[in-house]
């Protein structure tokens, strides 16, 4: 297909400002008559014929306009769209019925079954695959939809807004539910389920005093694990209210879980359809991670029903403006119920090794993108992570109270509509008065500034001075780049850990706001050379590259007030040491001395009034990803393995007391809870473990083993599994066998088993996963599964995915085109992994272009992936 470009928007020529859906759910039989209210829009062209999209749809009957059948001659209908020529000129009702079977519909965009349940996902273009449509975000209508099924096989029916009426269907084993949406919505927003689900059921109270209905269905018999699920929703809505000033607005709010979805949960209005992943939980099967995960998913999408739906995306093209907006909110959410601190540093470490990843290589986007060719390619770290980071960055900027007026300016403004960025924009630089034209390059510049950072020292006149240097790198598209806004918090301190209040001479508190290529920054009148802490908190999404000196540095791990930067200084000289470990494992260089590092971790250790969850980050090395990142060019996984494994070596060498006592002092006897504090304490837990079995010798198994068998909640029992997976023993497979029958049939608990099995590094893993292929457990068209045990494999084991034979780049190519015959966008993401295949060293990237290129010789792809192989080879 040809590329949808930005600058092409053109309004719509029609608008649909009601629709009466009847859906039918009958099997391959399955019917859904539309009945639209149309009318020209007048800032429209006038004498436009009327395009409705379509895909893979069957027309069942006439089409009828206002009550009679259109002649054949007055339509006509190809793959993509029904074109009426000469519709009348006024308002009119257009008719339409579609004959749909679900159950073949194996993409999972628009009417699709799981597990019997029938359910929707529209977004991004799902809805032309229901009726034909104006499908696009800018045309916004009220809904009314009837559904009907058979009453034993579908006793759930459900669709957005509020229901209306219900009842039997006389003379048969039929009956049918009536939904009404008042709020008008863009199609992607529609939904509907019918099924067998049991229910769990509760109410909120809203802060205007009106109560809330809220169910979430779940499969039978799995009722008892959606309570985190439903506690998480009314604590997102109370939250919403008390920062945003955010109502909810229906009189029910539905969320139902399926186990076969695309990602990993959808905002229709008052209906959210879930991925089962981010809704079921019980100790026995549900880690820390995946709580947490509940939470925030959870979250994310009820707050997308103001940010995303009751104002919604113009186009395609402003997708960050729901989606950076969103998840900024729900990390926001997630650091207040949590540790701010810890949701930091863990969102920075997710930022990091994806976003900057995807932001240096062949698939760099602009967080608004200015062409696409598939739209499904775009839900990306950039639109998202870094959508994020951009809102985070614009409230440092303008401070949290001219953030909030802009934000509640921005309800105000635009509720019921479809904008943009930049009348998004527009709201703060009124509400603060500030010009935010440069700061929007934010939104169309690809690439992660660096930041080069110098310091000097007058003795003489007192004067300390930081000179920066800004550059942001070449993207596809993008050679050149302008000066960016750059907004770095910081803090000065004096001796013993004080800060210091001197003014700078750019004169923003303790913000330094770069915004040209080069800038110098003074701080006069000081009598000592001070200490500085620069992009406190992260408050930049910037690669900073500082010249501070190891004392500094020491410094700052000790008394920085900053979590954040605390954990940074210690990841940056730990990075430091394992690359120079890297280049001498691949040269006759010598190792480097790890006696800093062992230094730093020991008073991490010693430190007994830490926080157990910032411990945990602190004692975690830079992932062999972000190594990868760091290195940049002619990158090795395996000496990036190696230089990890040796390091972990090197501080078990010294440390090995004090970290048994930490680790026997995690072990508390108390039942499992899945709050920040026990998470905290058991992510400390497996962190330990890891380094208590670095010898990955007999013993090293026998401790994780220890607690394997020990464990009475399924994350010390995950954890300890982990750490036992990297060593070749016998009580790995005795160990894997274990937990393999317990949970058997349990798809998603299986899930972990799966990932953890793929990225074992060694040599034999990829005939373990293409064994583990065959496992009854497996599917192929379970997205959930592809994504545990193959993408598992693609993106979770540097080593063995990017195996110098080429073994692992190819499995993953033939996997890829098999299931792009079934489900594109499932096939599309997993050549995620190929993102950073040009950094590779010479051997492992002319495997990988092979891989590549043999997808792209397979003759009829999907655009999805048709897309991602030709931009990751261009
Ligand atoms: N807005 C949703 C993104 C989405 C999606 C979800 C499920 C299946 C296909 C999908 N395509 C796009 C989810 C969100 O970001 O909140
Ligand atoms: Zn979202």
């Amino acid at each position: 297909p040809s590329a949808v470009k930005l600058s092409e928007y053109r309004v719509p020529d029609f608008l649909i400002d009601h629709v009466e859906m009847d859906v039918v759910l009958d099997g391959p039989a399955t019917r859904v008559s539309a009945r639209m209210s149309l009318r020209r829009n007048l800032q429209g062209r006038p004498d436009a014929p009327l395009i409705l999209d379509g895909d893979d749809l069957r027309l069942s009957g006439p089409l009828e306009i206002d009550g009679r059948a259109l002649p054949l001659s007055d339509y006509s209908v190809a793959a993509q769209s029904l074109v009426i020529p000469a519709p009348p000129e006024g308002p009119f009702e257009l008719h339409l019925v579609t004959a749909l079977d679900p159950a073949a519909n194996t993409k999972l965009m628009g009417l699709y079954r799981s597990s019997g349940t029938y359910c929707t996902q529209c977004e991004a273009e799902g809805f032309r695959r229901i009726t034909y449509f104006l499908d696009r975000p800018d045309v916004l209508a009220t809904y009314r939809v009837r559904i009907e099924a058979d009453r034993a096989e579908a006793p759930i029916l459900l669709s957005n807004g509020n229901p209306e009426s219900a009842g039997s269907i006389e003379g048969t084993d039929r009956h049918f539910a009536v939904w009404h949406d008042p709020f008008p919505k863009p199609s992607y927003l529609f939904a509907l389920v019918g099924g067998d689900l049991a229910q769990l059921k509760d109410s909120f109270r809203t802060m205007s005093g009106r109560d809330v209905e809220l169910g979430i269905y779940v499969e039978h018999g799995k009722q008892d694990r959606a309570g985190y699920a439903m506690d998480a929703l009314k604590r997102s809505m109370r939250w919403d209210e008390e920062k945003f000033g955010r109502e909810y607005d229906l009189d029910v709010f539905n969320i139902v879980a399926v186990s076969d979805f695309n990602m990993g949960a959808m905002e229709n209005k008052g209906l959210n359809v879930f991925n089962d992943k981010y809704v079921l939980a019980s100790s026995d099967t549900a880690t820390d991670a995946d709580y947490s995960g509940i939470e925030a998913v959870i979250a994310h999408e009820y707050f997308h029903n103001w940010t995303g739906n009751r104002i919604t995306c113009r186009d395609w093209f402003q997708l960050c403006l729901k989606e950076g907006l969103t998840v900024f909110r729900d990390q926001e959410f997630t650091a207040d119920m949590r540790s701010r601190p810890v949701e930091r540093i863990s969102d920075v470490r997710g930022l990091r090794a994806v976003q900057f990843m995807e932001d240096a290589g062949p698939f760099a986007h602009p967080v608004r993108p200015e062409s696409y060719r598939e739209i499904n390619n775009f839900y990306t770290a950039t639109v998202y992570e870094k959508g994020a980071e951009v809102i985070r960055m614009l409230k440092t900027l303008i401070g949290a109270e001219s953030f909030r007026k802009g934000m509640d300016l921005y309800f105000e403004r635009h509720d019921g509509q479809a904008a943009t960025i930049e009348q998004f924009i527009a709201c703060f630089s009124e509400a603060s008065g500030r010009n935010l034209d440069q700061f929007r390059l934010w939104y169309s510049q690809a690439g992660t500034p660096t930041v080069r950072a110098k310091t000097s020292w007058d003795e003489a006149g007192g004067t300390f001075t930081l000179e920066l240097e800004q550059a942001v790198p070449p993207t596809p598209g993008q050679d050149t780049k302008k000066p960016m806004v750059i907004p770095l918090a910081y803090r000065l301190f004096g001796e013993n850990g004080t800060p210091l209040s001197v003014e700078n001479s750019s004169g923003d508190g303790e913000l330094i706001v770069l915004s040209d290529a080069h800038s110098r920054i003074d701080w006069k009148g000081l009598p000592k050379r001070p200490v500085l802490s620069l992009n406190r908190g992260f408050s930049a999404a910037i690669n900073l590259q500082t010249d501070l000196p190891e004392a500094d540095r020491l410094f700052l791990a000790r008394h920085d007030d900053d979590a954040f930067n605390r954990w940074q200084v210690l990841q940056t000289a730990t990075t430091e040491v394992l690359i120079k470990s890297v280049h001498a494992l691949r040269s006759t260089e010598p190792m480097p001395d790890d006696a800093p590092q062992i230094e730093a971790f020991a008073a991490a250790l010693a430190h007994t009034a830490l926080d157990p969850a910032l411990l945990a980050q602190l004692l975690t090395l830079p992932s062999e990803a972000d190594l990868a990142r760091e290195i940049g060019r002619d990158v090795d996984p395996d000496a990036i393995y190696n230089a990890r494994l040796r390091l972990k070596q090197s501080l078990l060498a010294a440390l090995e007391d004090d970290l048994r006592a930490r680790y026997e002092a995690t072990s508390v006897p108390a039942p499992y809870v899945p709050d920040a504090a026990g998470a905290g304490r058991r992510a400390l837990r497996t962190v330990l473990l890891d380094l208590l079995t670095a010898r990955r010798d007999e013993r090293s198994a026998h401790i994780a083993y220890a607690q394997f068998v020990s464990a009475d909640n399924q994350t010390d029992r995950i954890g300890a599994l982990a750490v036992l997976s990297q060593i070749e023993s016998r009580l790995r497979e005795d160990a894997l066998d274990a937990f393999a029958s317990r949970f058997a049939g349990d798809g998603l608990v299986l899930d972990k088993w799966f990932a953890l099995q793929a990225s074992i590094p060694e040599a034999g893993t990829l005939e373990r996963v293409q064994r583990l292929m065959q496992h009854p457990d497996f599917s192929l068209s379970n997205p959930n599964r592809v994504r545990s045990l193959i993408g598992g494999f693609a993106s979770g084991n540097p080593t063995q995915f990017t195996r110098p034979d080429g073994q692992g780049f190819a499995f993953l190519a033939d996997n890829v085109v098999q299931l792009d015959r079934m489900n594109p966008q499932v096939a599309a993401r997993l050549l995620g992994a190929f993102r950073t295949w040009r950094a590779l060293e010479p051997v492992r990237r002319a495997e990988a272009e092979k891989a590549l290129r043999k997808i792209a010789e397979s003759g009829s792809l999907s655009a999805d992936v048709n897309d991602l192989v030709s931009r990751a080879l261009t």
